[in-house]
């Protein structure tokens, strides 16, 4: 078992994050970063804009690090043992852009209530200062949701740059992982990341969430995938897992959850963004 010990959850009721968790070896992380690499050469339009989400449909290595045992018993000591997939997100910053995530907490424009849900960041490349990692604001998780000011600012990596206002920068930790490595963050917790200085690429895949078979999507349509335990609340539609990489029924099922959460993502929003 790799649940949680008593500190890491008392540390993850108090800052709002828990980090870093040991899950898988270097060799696995740079085997999806390799899988990431085949992808974008092979089918080059697959991974960008909006296609950055719910990789785990189209390929089995992203699918499996979604059921991994180690990951789910983290995540269990925290929403319980009844765990759905509710998507996923690639967030790679490449060296030469501007890339950056403005702080903003999940819960505001996700959908998923109540909040029995957590994001899953594991570092595919390690994640550091100079390179771009998240910076959490501990215990901002216990405030209530912030206003966001959707920016649009067109090197955001958020979808319309919502943006939480006068942020107390040196109450933020950065959250540094080596590749392989995971955090677990709160629904409510504002976070965020800067520029990436270095010369490599930044790479994080975002189980974006793990959430309670008791958690609804209150402002559109979700497909998930039973992770452990039972659903007996039956809310989503359950999918099935892929077998093969980009399978043609695989791909359209990417490509209808992508537009569903589009509409979740964007709902009252003035303008779409790029992703
Ligand atoms: O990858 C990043 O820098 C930010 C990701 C993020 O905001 C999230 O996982 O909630």
């Amino acid at each position: 078992m790799s649940a949680l010990n008593e500190k890491q959850i008392k540390d993850y009721d108090y800052n709002g994050f828990i980090s870093p968790i040991d899950v898988l070896s270097l060799e696995e992380a740079e085997d999806i970063k390799k899988e990431i690499e085949f992808i974008e050469k092979k089918w080059p339009d697959e991974l960008i804009g909006l296609g950055r989400n719910n990789v785990h449909y189209i390929s089995p290595i992203f699918d499996k690090v979604c059921h991994n045992s180690k990951i789910l018993d983290a995540v269990e000591s925290i929403i319980g043992k009844d765990i759905l997939v509710g998507g996923t997100t690639l967030f790679i910053k490449d060296p030469d852009k501007k890339g950056f995530v403005s702080w903003h907490q999940d819960a505001k424009y996700i959908g998923f209530e109540p909040y029995n849900w957590v994001t899953a960041w594991l570092a595919i490349t390690d994640a550091n200062e100079e390179n771009g990692c998240m910076r959490m604001w501990s215990g901002s998780h216990k405030e209530k949701i912030k206003d966001h000011k959707d920016t649009y600012d067109k090197n955001n990596l958020l979808t319309r740059g919502q943006t939480v206002q006068n942020v107390p920068i040196d109450e933020t930790t950065p959250n540094i992982l080596k590749a392989g490595q995971l955090s677990l963050h709160h629904p409510m917790i504002v976070h965020g990341s800067g520029l990436n200085k270095s010369n490599e690429r930044r790479i994080g895949f975002v189980i974006q969430s793990y959430i309670g078979t008791n958690v609804d999507q209150v402002l559109g349509k979700i497909f998930v995938q039973q992770a452990r335990g039972k659903d007996t609340f039956k809310y989503h539609e359950h999918t099935k897992r892929p077998v093969e990489l980009m399978n043609k029924n695989d791909i359209i099922l990417k490509n209808k959850a992508n537009e569903e959460l589009s509409k979740i993502f964007y709902k009252d929003a003035k303008k779409i963004g790029k992703y």
